[in-house]
C-alpha cells in the first residue's frame, strides 16, 4: 500500500529577476507537489505563515485529503481571509493537487473534469509612454502570436505610469514591465485622474485606427477612480469595443461598481486582489461584472478558484485569470489546468517570466497560436531547480506608491 502522507514541507524563496515563494511537499512516498506562494512586495510574511505555521500541521496528513486540509487550514485559522493567509493556503492546495494528479499518472486537468478547449486564450501587454512606442509593442506582441492585447500609455504630463515598460523608473533591463523594484522603500510615482481621463480615449481611437476591429483589446485602469471617473470612462470607451476594462475602482467598496454598471456597457472585470469567493458575491448576484480575475495563488488555490468560477458560471460570468510576472510558473500552470476545463474559461493574462525563471522552475506549458496550453505529464508539468534557484537569492523589492501631482497626497496606485 502506498504511503500518502506528507513527510516534508519547504518553503523556498528565489528571485531569479523578481522574487518567488515556493512551497514543495513531499509524501513519504517521495511524491512531490509544488504550490506557489508569492505576494507581491511582502514575500517573507507568507513563507513565516507557511514555514512557521502551516508545515507543522502538514506532516503526517494524508496528501490525498484536499478538501479537508483546505477546511482544515481555513477554518482552523480563525482569522480568516486576507491575502497572506489565502497566499499560504493556496500554496498547500496546489500542491496536493500536484501531488494528486501524479498519483494518478494525469495531468492535473484530467482530475478537473478533462479538457474542454484546445488552449487558453492568452493576453499580453503592449505598452509605450507615446503612440509611436505602443503601436511598436503591439506590433511585436502581434509577432510573438498574440491574439489579444492590453494596452497601457504614458499620460502626457506625468513621468511614469503603471504597466508602461518605457517609464525611467520601470527599469530599462527588463524585458518587459515590471512593476516590483529592487529598492528599500517604494518608488514614488505622480498621478493625475483628469489628465488619464482626457488622454486614454485618443488612444484607444488610434489603437483601433492603425490595428482594426478585430483585435481583443484590454485595458486597467488600476484602481484609480472614482465610481463616476469610472462610468465616464467606460462610456468614452464604447466606440473601441474593448474586450474588458480591469480594476476601475479599489477593490474595497464592490457596490460602487452599480454607479458605473448603470452607465457603461464596456465589459468590467475585477478580482486581482480578492481573496475568497465571499469579495465576489454582490458582484455576481447583481451582475456588476464580466470577468473574475483572482489568481489560484491569492485566492486560496485551485479548491477555491473552481468554486469561484463555478458560481460565477450561474451569471454568464467568465475567468479572466491574473497572470503577471509575481504569479510564479507554479501559479500560472495551475491557472492554465484550470482553465482548459471549465466551462466559462475567459482570457488569461500571459506576461511571460523572464529566462532565468523558467530556468529554475521548468514548465511544460506551451504558446502557440494565441493559446496556451498546460503541458501533458502527471501533475502541473513545473519543477523546481534548486541549484538554479539557489543562484538567486531573496532580495528585497517593493511595489511603487502613487501621489497625486496636484498637492503630493496618497493615490491608489
Ligand atoms: C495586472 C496587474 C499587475 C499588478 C501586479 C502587482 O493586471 O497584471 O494589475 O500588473 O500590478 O501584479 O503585483
Ligand atoms: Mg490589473
Amino acid at each position: 500500500m502506498s504511503n500518502t502522507q506528507i513527510a516534508s514541507a519547504e518553503v523556498l524563496v528565489t528571485s531569479p529577476g523578481r522574487n518567488f515563494v515556493t512551497l514543495r511537499l513531499h509524501t513519504a512516498d517521495g511524491v512531490m507537489g509544488l504550490g506557489d506562494a508569492t505576494v507581491n512586495g511582502r514575500e517573507l510574511a507568507v513563507v513565516s505563515y507557511l514555514r512557521d505555521h502551516l508545515a507543522p500541521l502538514l506532516l503526517g496528513r494524508d496528501a490525498h485529503a484536499i478538501e479537508d486540509t483546505w477546511q482544515y487550514l481555513y477554518r482552523g485559522a480563525y482569522w480568516r481571509r486576507g491575502p497572506i493567509t489565502m497566499a499560504a493556503i493556496a500554496a498547500v492546495d496546489t500542491a496536493l493537487w500536484d501531488i494528486k494528479a501524479k498519483l494518478a499518472g494525469m495531468p492535473l486537468y484530467q482530475l478537473l473534469g478533462g479538457r474542454s478547449r484546445r488552449g487558453c486564450l492568452a493576453y499580453g501587454h503592449a505598452s509605450g509612454a507615446d503612440l509611436p512606442q505602443l503601436f511598436d509593442s503591439v506590433r511585436s506582441h502581434l509577432e510573438q502570436g498574440y491574439a489579444a492585447i492590453r494596452i497601457q500609455t504614458g499620460i502626457p504630463g506625468l513621468d511614469s505610469v503603471y504597466g508602461v515598460a518605457t517609464s525611467p523608473n520601470a527599469g530599462a533591463s527588463r524585458y518587459d514591465y515590471e512593476p516590483a523594484r529592487p529598492t528599500v522603500a517604494p518608488v514614488e510615482e505622480q498621478w493625475d485622474t483628469r489628465a488619464y481621463l482626457r488622454h486614454i480615449p485618443g488612444v484607444f481611437e488610434a489603437v483601433r485606427a492603425e490595428f482594426g476591429p478585430e483585435l481583443p483589446l484590454l485595458h486597467d485602469a488600476h484602481h484609480r477612480l472614482t465610481p463616476i471617473q469610472a462610468a465616464r470612462l467606460g462610456k468614452a470607451l464604447e466606440p473601441y469595443d474593448l474586450f474588458w476594462l480591469e480594476d476601475v475602482t479599489p477593490a474595497e467598496n464592490t457596490a460602487v461598481l452599480r454607479r458605473v454598471r448603470e452607465h457603461t456597457t464596456t465589459p468590467l472585470a475585477i478580482g486581482e486582489v480578492f481573496n475568497t469567493v465571499w469579495d465576489y458575491r454582490e458582484l455576481f448576484e447583481e451582475q456588476l461584472i464580466d470577468y473574475v480575475r483572482s489568481p489560484v495563488t491569492h485566492a486560496g488555490g485551485i479548491t477555491a478558484l473552481r468554486r469561484i468560477f463555478d458560481y460565477a458560471s450561474v451569471y454568464q460570468i467568465k475567468s479572466g485569470v491574473h497572470g503577471p510576472t509575481d504569479v510564479s510558473p507554479v501559479g500560472l500552470a495551475a491557472a492554465l489546468h484550470l482553465g482548459v476545463a471549465i466551462p466559462n474559461f475567459g482570457i488569461q493574462e500571459y506576461m511571460k517570466h523572464s529566462p532565468a525563471t523558467d530556468e529554475v522552475f521548468r514548465p511544460t506549458y506551451t504558446f502557440a497560436g494565441g493559446l496556451l496550453a498546460p503541458g501533458d505529464e502527471p501533475g502541473l508539468g513545473v519543477d523546481y531547480d534548486d541549484e538554479v534557484a539557489d543562484a538567486h537569492p531573496y532580495s528585497a523589492a517593493y511595489l511603487p506608491v502613487n501621489r497625486l501631482k496636484l498637492d503630493g497626497s496618497m493615490h491608489d496606485w
